[in-house]
């Protein structure tokens, strides 16, 4: 038997956790203490969510590559996302890992996403290191995290060798780590050493060059680059490579720079070879799980898999009277493109054109998933609406199936009834309830997807802000049946004009506004919540009638409360079917499908079948 041939100076490392258990606080960490930077630079933290978006909302979108050097051998770390929606940034970056830190909070214990990407991390194999993290957490309890860290593997694994994995406590934030909890290093040290002793050094496989395309990155300067792990032979710049795409076609490229990851910089090298991750140059058109291989023997790796999307909407050209007038890009042409765009490198992501030339159906793996995709595009200038978020259902032999997700919730006992009752309501099932002797109660559900658009607003209400949510989908199950969602209606612009002081104090004695004064509003956009059923047109741009006895506190007299402004979520999760929101660089205008109450009868006219659930 021959020995494999190893890469015993690299480490390809993945980092994967539930959202906010201290991934990104810990590459900051491993970053620092590898010196990366120099002793007086001043980084700030979670360098790797070097985004816009990343940084505003505190969490991973997108996976990113970096790498370290402790003593001879380079770490190549991958940072991946927490949330359930961006699943499939690590589904298609694990191949590129030989082993993984599976991070658990030390309060939390593993939730959702922990499940789902542990499962992921075993199916292609990786060894696994468990990081419990935030010990230095009040209500830290690493024993009863590291049990249910050691269920999950019991349930999960696919064979012994799996249920091998070292355990190492840290407090990330601090930047310590070690054997025991209540004994930390003041270092990582100790997770250094774990990681290259019990994670695989690469295996070089025998054969001409091959490498599965990863990811896909743009710079100005460079252009496109490809982005993956050479599993076999070596690349230097000037070679040629066969591209090997979906449809089976095989085309020659010619490679202008291979760089490695150093730290947070890229640097160019004369050849890069089995078990690196490399960056490629010079390469147009290179798709996503494509494989990049030696011309004069082609040969394919397997595509990545990725789950399918369960969450959908229609993108469609502003239709709104105010249409054209903010954004920078706001035809059909230009929506569809930029749509269309998105695909090549947000895998997970579907388009589809509909009957109507101006509007495509979006498919995404979350609520949050496609929010971000809105986010970004009013950021680059784009105008558009979008309809509300629904599940995705299918027909199987004949059966009606839909997305149904593994809930976790954490609450205070005072609002455990509040909270079962309105999942029971949404035709969610408990599958198991915990007490904790805090006064914390965790509770697992399995719930439709369905049943959880439009939640997660309600569940912040209901805890006061207290309660702890996350969700992943596990696959379709038979439809469970309808059920009725109680919002409350909207209030609407009676008329177009700018909103005033006092006609919004009007509408304040109908609900809650979501506008303030002096914001231009058109007939049948939506401008507050009403408290009960039904919608009702209320005259926000009203004048106070002036009176002839004029004194100067007329206006002051009108009292009104300020608006509540609604997020982009909390937007897409307000929307009822009949209604759309208008995205603009501007604005987030919530409005009814149809404006005017002509255009409303008009539309009850022609609806001869009424819609399913009303
Ligand atoms: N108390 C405590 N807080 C920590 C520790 N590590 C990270 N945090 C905090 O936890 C929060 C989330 O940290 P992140 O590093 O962004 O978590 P993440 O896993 O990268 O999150 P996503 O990428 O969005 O999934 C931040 O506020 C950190 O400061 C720790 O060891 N102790
Ligand atoms: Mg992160």
């Amino acid at each position: 038997m021959t020995l494999p041939n190893l890469r015993h100076d690299i480490r390809n490392v993945a980092i994967i956790a539930h959202v906010d258990h201290g991934k990104t606080t810990l590459v900051d960490a491993l970053l620092k203490q590898s010196h990366t930077f120099r002793d007086n630079q001043d980084v700030g933290t979670l360098i790797m969510d070097s985004n816009d978006l990343e940084r505003e909302k505190g969490i991973t979108i997108l996976a990113k590559n970096t790498s370290v050097r402790h003593g001879d051998v380079t770490i190549n770390i991958i940072d991946t996302p927490g949330h359930a929606d961006f699943g499939g940034e690590v589904e298609r970056v694990l191949n590129m890992a030989d082993g993984c830190l599976l991070l658990v909070d030390a309060a939390e214990g593993p939730m959702p996403q922990t499940r789902f990407v542990l499962r992921k991390a075993f199916e292609v194999g990786l060894r696994i290191v468990v990081v419990i993290n935030k010990v230095d957490r009040k209500n830290a309890d690493p024993k009863a995290a590291l049990n249910k860290v050691h269920d999950l593997f019991l349930e999960l694994a696919e064979d012994a060798d799996q249920l091998e994995a070292p355990v190492i406590y840290a407090v990330a934030k601090e930047g310590r780590a070690g054997a025991d909890a209540d004994d930390l290093a003041p270092d990582l040290e100790p997770l250094f050493k774990t990681i290259i002793e019990h994670i695989p050094a690469p295996v070089i496989e025998p054969g001409g060059f091959q490498m599965l395309v990863a990811n896909r990155a743009y710079d100005d300067y460079t252009g496109p680059m490809a982005i993956g792990r050479i599993s076999r032979g070596s690349i230097a710049p000037g070679d040629w490579v066969a591209v090997l795409s979906a449809d089976g076609e095989a085309r020659r490229v010619k490679v202008v720079q291979a760089l490695l990851y150093r730290g947070l910089d890229r640097i160019a090298v004369p050849t890069a070879s089995a078990g690196d991750i490399v960056v490629l140059t010079g390469l147009e058109e290179v798709a996503i799980g494509d494989t990049l291989t030696d011309p004069e023997s082609p040969d394919p790796l397997p595509r990545i898999e990725i789950d399918e999307p369960t969450v959908r909407m229609t993108f469609g050209v502003n239709t709104s009277p105010f249409t054209g007038s903010e954004g920078k890009f706001s035809t059909t042409r230009q929506l569809r493109a930029r749509l269309y765009k998105e695909l090549d490198t947000n895998l997970g992501l579907h388009v589809e054109d509909t009957d109507a030339a101006e509007r495509f159906l979006v498919s995404g793996r979350g609520e949050l998933h496609l929010a971000v995709l809105i986010e970004t595009m009013r950021r680059e200038g784009y105008e558009f609406e979008v309809s509300r978020p629904e599940a995705i259902v299918k027909k199987v032999n004949g059966q009606l199936m839909e997305p149904v997700e593994r809930l976790t919730v954490d609450v205070r006992e005072e609002h455990l009834g509040a909270v079962t009752e309105s999942l029971g309501k949404r035709r969610g099932e408990m599958i198991e309830i915990s007490y904790d002797s805090r006064g914390g109660v965790r509770l697992e559900y399995l719930i439709p997807t369905r049943g959880l658009i439009g939640f997660r607003n309600n569940f912040l209400t209901l805890t006061a802000g207290t309660g702890l949510m996350g969700s992943i989908g596990i696959g379709y199950r038979p439809w469970a049946g309808e059920f009725r969602e109680q919002r409350n209606g909207a209030l609407t612009a009676s008329s177009p004009g700018t909103t005033l002081a006092f006609g919004l104090a009007g509408a304040q004695e109908r609900g809650t506004t979501f506008i303030e004064p002096g914001e231009a509003v058109y007939e049948g956009m939506i401008v507050g919540i009403q408290k009960r059923p039904g919608d009702i047109r209320v005259n926000v741009c009203r004048e106070k009638k002036q009176s002839n006895i004029r004194s100067s506190t007329s206006d002051i007299s009108v009292r009104l409360t300020p608006a509540s402004k609604l997020s982009l979520e909390q937007s897409l999760d307000f929307l009822a079917e009949d209604e759309l929101l208008e995205v603009t660089p501007q604005h987030l205008r919530l409005r009814k499908r149809h404006l005017t109450e002509v255009d409303q009868s008009r539309a009850r006219r022609n609806t001869l079948v009424p819609a399913p659930g009303r």
